[in-house]
């Protein structure tokens, strides 16, 4: 290709070509980078098409397959908001005048109760096991900096979307937050911070979060929410420290667990107060109260929520909850009364059951009182259908939840995990040992001592559960013959200390009877760890993956083999992003005509003409696509 690229290049047949014509002329290589991509891409499609999608968990194909209607949007005046530009109106130009101490007194001095909508981060990650790609993320952007101009925030980064983009959409997660930001300049970007874990499932050296939180920072993050697995104070400390000295705004958070209305349970009022002092201790721009199973009832949102608020008047309050029981409505409705500045919520057609709950009824139930959130609900329900039409294009990652599982105030699997449980069993065909599995999640819990369950915790107390399952094993058993049983890794790096310290300690004996020799840390792991030699990780990037970009030093450092996949099949396919989701999950109709945008001006219209016979000798199959007008082939491994 670059010969043919040189050959017909204008200055080379007009015979006026110098010395240094190849040097001079980058739109030689580029031509032929572009060729490149094209044929990767057809790899890709190739590969689509004999062998149907490779993105990990998919089942079946998309529910919708039109193109996609995009909504107008109506001010309150009725007239149609132009939406060829993003709003530059919103909290975030507060916070850019007035630093984080200054946004929080404003925010804490504004009367109505704030919104975060999570429908780019947690919404997806609870319902389509956090598979939304940038593509449909920035196509809605500037939509959504005019509907909810006067949110709290978008939840839109950290958690799983981090790992999950370079492991199953790859993407790089830094050029999906610089790529929101530009579009979405007027509300401020929130995202989940696992604490001394980063966004990853057990703890890392400090400086690896603090270099992690610095990249955040400087691609557009503003709000971090620091929560701890355990709450264990020292371990979130990290992760507040780190995000502080970057410059971001701190969102210091509990995770709520259990009941706190029942005397029997372990985490009461006096628990969560105390941990409150102590994150006011460290210093928090923000007070994040997360209740990531939904467990939170209503009289027990308006007791810790008036308590917070009584203690510290100047503190803004911010809540999370899952929708998992079907009370999330009422329990953010019961906290904005109860004093908080701020609560989540999802798109309609993106919360409910392990979800957030539904902007649009939450907005209805504050709107025209004093706790008036500020948002359009015209717009925001006109937002919606975007939203509506996406969920029926993910449609093969949904779990195939029914209906909302109060048996969550006895199981408190979190959300997120509770989708992937019911996803993994409906998989299997395990209908009963659904079933068996709550129950065993119950039993596991007590065992490990009725801890704080979020991510890596929650993982922990699954696989203990399935273990539990497959084992046969009760919880008689397991205390008994602890000694012998070859225990997940999950629960050993957690009873080694590798996820901090659990309130009230660990279960003794089982603790000892498992580990046997292994090490008990009895401090954080973080004291335990040498830092990350900057130095040496630049050089082997660079080495490696021919790179000194910053962000892609902070993607190895927290997941270094899942970076090291996702740039093979980069290599492999080029840049997938620019493929839309419909033609990235399904294959094309044989003659269906569809446009790629491989870069800005580079279109490519590509026709899927035919898929050829298998070959015996090779197990190949040759794919014939209609690319610009001319006819292209690949030849593809058939792994049916
Ligand atoms: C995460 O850590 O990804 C979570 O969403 C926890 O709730
Ligand atoms: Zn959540």
């Amino acid at each position: 290709p670059f010969l043919a690229s040189l050959l017909t290049h204008q200055t080379f047949i007009e015979g006026s070509c110098w010395t240094t014509f190849i040097d001079d002329t980058p739109e030689l290589f580029k031509l032929v980078g572009s060729q490149n991509r094209a044929q990767k891409l057809l790899q890709y499609l190739g590969d689509l098409a004999v062998n149907g999608s490779q993105i990990a968990g998919q089942i079946g194909e998309s529910k919708f397959k039109g193109d996609i209607i995009y909504p107008t949007l109506h001010d309150r005046d009725g007239k149609v908001i132009d939406v060829s530009q993003p709003s530059t109106k919103g909290w975030k130009q507060i916070l850019d005048q007035q630093g984080p101490e200054g946004w929080a007194k404003a925010v804490r001095a504004n009367k109505g109760c704030l919104l975060m909508d999570t429908t780019w981060r947690d919404a997806h990650q609870s319902l389509l096991a956090t598979r939304v790609r940038t593509v449909d993320l920035c196509n809605i952007a500037k939509h959504t900096s005019h509907a909810l101009d006067n949110a709290w925030a978008l939840e839109c980064w950290g958690g799983a979307t981090f790992d999950v983009a370079m492991r199953f959409l790859y993407e790089d997660p830094w050029d999906r937050l610089r790529k929101m930001r530009k579009l979405v300049p007027n509300i401020p970007f929130q995202m989940l911070l696992r604490g001394a874990n980063g966004v990853a499932y057990k703890s890392l050296p400090d400086n690896a979060i603090y270099h992690f939180c610095k990249q955040a920072k400087k691609a557009g993050m503003d709000i971090f929410r620091v929560f701890d697995a355990l709450n264990d104070i020292e371990q979130l400390e990290v992760g507040m420290k780190a995000v502080q000295e970057a410059g971001g705004v701190v969102e210091g958070t509990l995770c709520y667990s259990g009941d706190m209305l029942n005397p029997k349970k372990k985490y009461n009022l006096d628990y969560y107060m105390d941990l409150v002092d102590k994150i006011v201790k460290i210093g928090t721009h923000v007070l994040g109260v997360k209740d990531m199973a939904g467990v939170l009832k209503p009289r027990a949102a308006r007791l810790l929520i008036g308590s917070i608020r009584k203690k510290y008047p100047d503190l803004p309050i911010h809540v999370h909850t899952h929708d998992s029981a079907g009370t999330g409505v009422a329990s953010m409705v019961a906290c904005a009364e109860a004093g908080a500045d701020a609560v989540d919520a999802a798109s309609d057609s993106m919360s409910g059951m392990t979800s957030q709950p539904s902007i649009g009824a939450i907005l209805a139930s504050l709107e025209g009182t004093d706790l008036d959130p500020g948002l359009n609900g015209n717009a925001v329900r006109a937002l919606d259908t975007y939203w509506s039409q996406l969920r029926l294009l993910y449609s093969p990652f949904e779990a195939g939840l029914t209906g909302p599982d109060p048996e969550v105030y006895e199981h408190e699997i979190p959300g997120g995990q509770l989708t992937n449980l019911i996803f993994q069993a409906s998989q299997l065909g395990l209908g009963a040992q659904w079933l068996e599995t709550k129950k065993a999640y119950e039993q596991a819990n007590d065992l490990l001592g009725d801890i704080v369950k979020v991510t890596p915790t929650s993982k922990v107390v699954g696989d203990m559960a399935q273990f539990m399952v497959t084992n046969k094993l009760t919880y008689d058993d397991v205390q008994q013959k602890a000694k012998e049983l070859d225990f997940p890794g999950s629960v050993l790096e957690f009873f080694e200390g590798l996820m901090g310290q659990p309130y009230g300690g660990f279960p003794e004996p089982l603790r000892s009877d498992a580990l046997r020799d292994r090490r008990k840390m009895d401090k954080r792991p973080g004291l335990y760890m040498d830092p990350v030699d900057f130095n040496a990780i630049k050089k082997e990037v660079k080495e490696k993956f021919n790179t000194t970009s910053e962000t892609d030093i902070a993607s190895y450092v927290m997941y270094p083999k899942v970076f090291e996949d996702y740039r093979s099949f980069v290599d492999k396919y080029g840049d997938l992003s620019v493929l839309p989701t419909k033609y990235f999950l399904n294959r094309p109709e044989i003659g269906e005509e569809f446009a790629v945008e491989l870069e800005k001006g580079k279109v490519l219209i590509l026709k899927l003409l035919a898929i050829g016979p298998l070959s015996d000798e090779t197990g190949q199959r040759e794919v014939f696509y209609e690319m610009n007008g001319e006819v292209r082939q690949a030849t593809i491994d058939d792994n049916k």
